[in-house]
């Protein structure tokens, strides 16, 4: 059998409007004559149908046999659930649904590897202790040499065969369809006393505070705490720092001392973002000057959870479906190895924004376009999609090029957009979204405001080229994008969404179309890369994107491993 032949059948699949799991690409794979096997197993199964299950394509090549027996006794032998049942449909969203055709698919894949059951998973990535990811600078990039992937054949099926029941997956802060702001002033009052409301709360207990009010009416000297927002930050003419820390009852400069060790947090500091500060009234009771500076943080004892077992996650972002310079020889490579032995812990995609490229997102863009329409493109990346293994969960934000508004926190896409993309039955949730995958919680955000922190901080503290420290600002302050104007847009919701309420497991973002990822006290921070090759206002300010890079993260340790197919 040709080396490439589980990948082709899921292209040829593809074709036909079918995704398939792995297991049902491995059993056409193994049978005499596959691509006969492949037009067999399509003929069989319904047109409505979205996914190949193992169970057709053994339906369909037991049929065929003279010793077959007919359709009735067949659904006999099969699970209870019946194929119908367990297919993806259009209008099936519902979890409980979903999770008892997972489960019903599972009792299925199971039945049909029981032959194999020896076979262990012998060619999982070996990342346990890959010292690039505690270090955040180096990375490992095994490359993907073809010629090393294992033959698939019909007795190595089991080793990849996932349990579905062993599956969990739960998205929290999904603002998709609960959109209330109108975009008048005052929602950004409620937005804003909200992600006061709840950052002040994480940095309360840390310090002896007042509020602006209190400091302004009190008569001066003595010690001194406030936790507000940033509204200013101004240097003063002999060099020293002044902020202004605004609370619900007003505002209230402070004072930061150019000697102070601390002086070196100030550039740090964004607008809106919630800080606490302690220090002293100057005598007048005008002014605080600031001796120790807290942000909201991440607790440097976190513990992050871990998955029970052996699986892992791709974390990928910026497809940019549509764009002249989208990869689809790299696409294509990623996604004939998610059908490889190598590949078959995976059982999770993340897609953290830029499934397509838009139109209309900078000025002229439409040179650079592949698919003028929108519609196409996504009708293009659903195709593109179809090729990912149907057994693989996979869970989408939008980013700044995709349909939906510009402004964050960004709702998943609309109907139009998710019955152009059934085929996965992928879950489509906001951007931000928390992504809870077998007890890992991974936050989700597509990254704007990543170029705002590296266009305002130093260079050592953000930078493209390590694109997770930018990352570790985000953590710090709790907050996905906290100062807004200049590239984030912030859309006024009843709630900020945008707080890290909890601290997540794993930080994932995209949008710098830069690899990278490191550990920030536990948490690990990974910024995805690009699938788009460097575009001309690219090249013009010099950014040298990462494409065509998986990284696959182990959810039993939270290690990374990074894939190349570019
Ligand atoms: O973002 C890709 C990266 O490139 C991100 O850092 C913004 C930057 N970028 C790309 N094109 C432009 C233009 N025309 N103006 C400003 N910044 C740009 P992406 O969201 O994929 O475009
Ligand atoms: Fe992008
Ligand atoms: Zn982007």
């Amino acid at each position: 059998m040709p080396l490439e032949e589980p990948a082709r059948l899921a292209q040829e699949l593809a074709s036909h409007g079918y995704t398939a799991d792995r297991e049902a690409i491995t059993l056409l794979a193994g049978a005499d004559n596959p691509a006969e096997a492949l037009l067999l197993a399509v003929e069989a199964t319904p047109e409505d149908a979205l996914k190949l299950t193992a169970a057709d394509v053994h339906d369909a090549l037991e049929t065929r046999s003279p010793a077959a027996p007919g359709d009735d006794s067949d659904h006999g032998r099969r699970d209870p659930i019946s194929s119908d049942e367990n297919r993806e449909t259009d209008d099936d969203h519902a979890p409980a649904a979903k999770a008892a055709k997972r489960a019903a698919s599972g009792a299925k894949t199971s039945v049909e590897s029981s032959t194999d059951e020896g076979s262990a998973p012998s060619t999982e990535p070996s990342t346990g202790d890959d010292p690039s990811v505690s270090t955040g600078t180096t990375m490992s990039k095994p490359a993907i040499d073809r010629g090393d992937v294992p033959v698939e054949t019909k007795g190595s099926a089991s080793g990849r065969s996932a349990d579905p029941a062993l599956r969990s997956l739960e998205i929290g802060n999904n603002m998709t369809g609960r959109s209330t702001g109108t975009g008048e002033y005052g929602d950004f009052v409620t937005t804003f006393r909200d992600r006061y409301k709840r950052l002040a709360g994480k940095l309360r207990g840390r310090i002896n505070h007042r509020n602006a009010t209190a400091l302004e009416a009190s008569p001066g000297g003595g010690d001194a705490g406030m936790v507000g927002m940033v509204s200013d930050i101004r240097s003063t003419t002999s060099g020293h720092w002044l902020i202004e820390l605004e609370d619900t009852t007003g505002v209230f400069p402070c004072l930061v001392m150019k000697d102070k060790a601390i002086a070196g947090l100030v550039d740090e500091l964004l607008y809106d973002e919630v800080i606490a500060v302690d220090g002293t009234l100057s005598d007048d009771g005008s002014i605080m000057f600031v001796d120790d500076l807290y942000f909201p943080d991440v607790p440097r004892t976190y513990e992050p959870s871990t998955a029970d077992r052996h699986v892992q996650a791709a974390l990928i972002s910026d497809v940019h479906v549509g764009s002249q310079e989208f990869m689809a020889d790299a696409w294509n490579r990623f996604t004939d190895w998610l059908h490889t032995e190598d590949a078959a812990n995976i059982e999770y995609l993340l897609i953290a924004g830029d499934m397509v490229e838009g139109v209309g997102v900078y000025p002229d863009q439409d040179e650079e376009l592949d698919i003028i329409d929108i519609f196409d493109q996504y009708e293009r990346f659903s195709e593109y999609l179809k090729q990912v293994p149907g057994d693989i969960e996979i869970v989408m934000i939008p980013g700044n090029h995709d349909a939906v508004r510009l402004a964050e926190p960004q709702p998943g896409f609309d109907e139009e957009l998710r019955d152009i993309m059934t085929a996965h039955d992928a879950r489509i949730v906001s951007n931000p979204a928390v992504v809870t995958i077998e007890g890992v919680s991974i936050l989700m955000y597509h990254g704007v405001s990543l170029d705002e922190v590296i266009a305002e901080l130093p260079e050592e503290k953000a930078n493209y080229d390590e694109p997770h420290k930018a990352m570790y600002q985000l953590l710090k302050k709790r907050h996905v994008a906290p100062q807004f104007g200049s590239h984030t847009r912030l859309a006024p919701e009843e709630k900020d969404y945008l707080v890290m309420d909890e601290v997540p497991d794993v930080f994932h973002t995209g949008h710098v179309h830069k690899l990278g990822w490191g550990k920030y006290r536990n948490v690990l921070a990974v910024n995805s890369g690009c699938w788009q090759a460097q575009t001309d206002f690219q090249k013009s300010v010099n950014i040298d994107p990462d494409a065509g890079f998986a990284p696959v993260l182990d959810l039993d340790t939270l290690d990374m491993t990074v894939h190349k197919f570019s």
